[in-house]
């Protein structure tokens, strides 16, 4: 068996310099925030794979259905030689596009990259295992700066999957698009998974279970500082909130402090003060309409391709070519 093969961009170094640079102006900033990303260390990442299993947490399910039914297209118009899976995570959803893939048309690499070199590890492993003959290459970076490390030669699909682009803004999502749509090829594809804009009594409870689990992995990044940076955060003293901004088509997630409370970060240097029912932004849930997709895209310089979605018109995924 040939085993994964594992390229760090990113190494213990370089994620807390980045950690230390986002605490350091999420921290002082007014109102407060963090960046998503922090969320996902082991015990992170294992949170979100518990999200995907609630009743209420309906993306994953939903984008895993429409892939079933509309992968052998996504197969014949892609003709991938390689595919790149950014934000791969536990690579659940890889298999379908693999499986479809080298039935159908000449695959002989697969680079997955994730933020998570342990979720990463794991995933690149079995993926090699279960596919022998296809190359593994697995890739561990932010996927918002390392777009130029990808492996050249060979047509690619970049697939980023799940709803990850709902994360970032709109200007960085154009800036995002547009650095994908240079990096590839004449031919070449990105297949993108999006939610779109439904009903707020389905998407709040998405990310606000019942069973608690979201606001488990919300506070979470509390934990991270801690580990990470030395922090004092008292996570059980902070309440996960969930709220569906309707102007801007986004669930936000925040944290709110429960009493008042000085927050010592020792790795900086530095005293964080939260007032008794301060709120901190810890992340945007961006959903979308597909024709805002479709203008989104075209701004990057994408040529519309083909767009599905569910019966219920909840998730798109959508394949645009270079
Ligand atoms: C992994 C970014 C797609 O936004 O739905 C799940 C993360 N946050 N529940 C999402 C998440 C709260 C998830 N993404």
């Amino acid at each position: 068996m040939t085993a994964a093969t594992l390229d760090i961009h990113l190494t213990e170094d370089d994620l807390n310099t980045a950690l230390r640079s986002d605490a350091t102006q999420g921290l002082t900033a007014t109102p407060k925030w963090l960046p998503p990303k922090w969320f996902y260390d082991a015990k992170g990442s294992e949170l979100f794979e518990r999200i995907t299993e609630l009743p209420e947490y309906y993306p994953t399910r939903t984008e895993r259905a429409l892939l079933e039914r509309v992968v052998d297209e996504i197969a014949d118009a892609a003709q991938a030689e390689v595919l790149v899976e950014l934000g791969a995570g536990s690579a659940a959803k890889t298999r379908l596009l693999l499986t479809a893939l080298s039935a159908r048309g000449p695959l002989k690499t697969y680079v997955p990259q994730d933020v998570s070199s342990a979720a990463l590890r794991a995933a690149a492993d079995e993926v090699a295992a279960e596919f022998p003959g296809l190359g593994v290459h697995g890739v561990v970076s932010d996927f918002t700066d390392t777009l130029d490390n990808l492996p050249r030669g060979g047509r690619r699909m970049i697939a980023f999957l799940g709803g990850t682009i709902g994360n970032l803004v709109p200007e960085e999502r154009a800036e995002f698009l547009a650095r994908i749509h240079a990096v590839l090829e004449p031919g070449e594809q990105l297949l993108l998974g999006a939610g779109l804009v439904t009903d707020p009594a389905v998407l709040v409870p998405a990310y606000d279970d019942a069973a608690g689990v979201t606001a488990e992995f919300n506070r979470n990044v509390l934990h991270v500082l801690n580990a990470r940076l030395r922090a004092d955060f008292a996570p059980e003293k902070f309440r996960h909130i969930a709220v569906w901004d309707a102007a801007r088509e986004w669930i936000e997630m925040r944290l709110e402090a429960s009493e008042d409370m000085t927050v010592t970060v020792a790795d900086l240097g530095l005293t964080v003060r939260f007032g008794r029912g301060e709120q901190m932004r810890t992340e945007i849930s961006a959903k979308f309409r597909v024709g805002g997709l479709d203008a989104e895209l075209a701004a990057a310089g994408f040529a519309t391709g083909h767009v599905w979605t569910d019966p219920d018109d909840r998730f798109a995924l959508i394949l645009a070519g270079r």
